[in-house]
């Protein structure tokens, strides 16, 4: 392999893996993959159920920091212990995303199977079907100690303030036509 060669494969090396328990996940999950695709982070995605598959999560997330991980971002529904027993395998951040699945009560049993976990083994649980913040906060933790990451990420918050200011100007332009300016209110 030349030189070149070897600098590319470290550049694409990931930062981040994204797992979800099933196929039925994908949809859901590729929203942090587009998070992290938009600020240039490299990760790796796959399916691997803590239930069907166990071995398979046991090798995954016990090898994760060797293979040059450094968040885990982990999506499960209905009886989701895909985070909990990742996080049971590795000292990685584990970001736990639970996925109102099929067979979930609503998301119910997959948020409170994520977010209560036991003392010493932390999951940081992000809402029912977060996985867009999922991506965002994986970028933040690798963003502590990168400041091109911390840059792309003020960015991004910069350019949510624009959208939002736009979004009130046309409420306001909107009220204003309809002869309703009397519930603006001047901030
Ligand atoms: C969980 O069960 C998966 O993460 C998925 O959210 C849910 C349903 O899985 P499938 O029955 O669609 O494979 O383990």
């Amino acid at each position: 392999m030349s030189n070149t060669d070897t600098a590319k494969k470290e550049q694409s090396k990931p930062d981040v893996g994204i797992i979800m328990g099933s196929q039925s996940d994908l949809k859901l999950m590729s929203q942090a993959a587009t998070v992290l695709d938009e600020l240039k982070i490299p990760f790796e995605i796959a399916i691997i159920s803590a239930h069907r598959v166990p071995r398979k999560l046991m090798e995954y997330a016990s090898t994760a920091r060797d293979r040059g991980l450094k968040v885990i971002i982990a999506g499960a529904g209905g009886a989701a212990h895909l985070p909990g027993v990742t996080a049971a395998f590795t000292t990685l951040p584990v970001i736990g995303v639970p996925v109102k699945s099929h067979n979930s009560i609503r998301g119910v049993d997959s948020l409170l199977s994520i977010v209560q976990m036991p003392s010493g083994v932390p999951v940081a649980t992000v809402a029912v079907d977060g996985s867009k913040n999922a991506g965002l906060l994986a970028a933040q933790i690798l963003g502590t100690s990168d400041q091109r990451l911390a840059a792309a990420l003020e960015e991004y918050k910069q350019r949510m303030a624009e959208k939002v200011e736009h979004s009130d100007q046309t409420l306001r332009r909107t009220l204003d036509e309809k002869g309703l300016s009397g519930l603006l209110r001047d901030l």
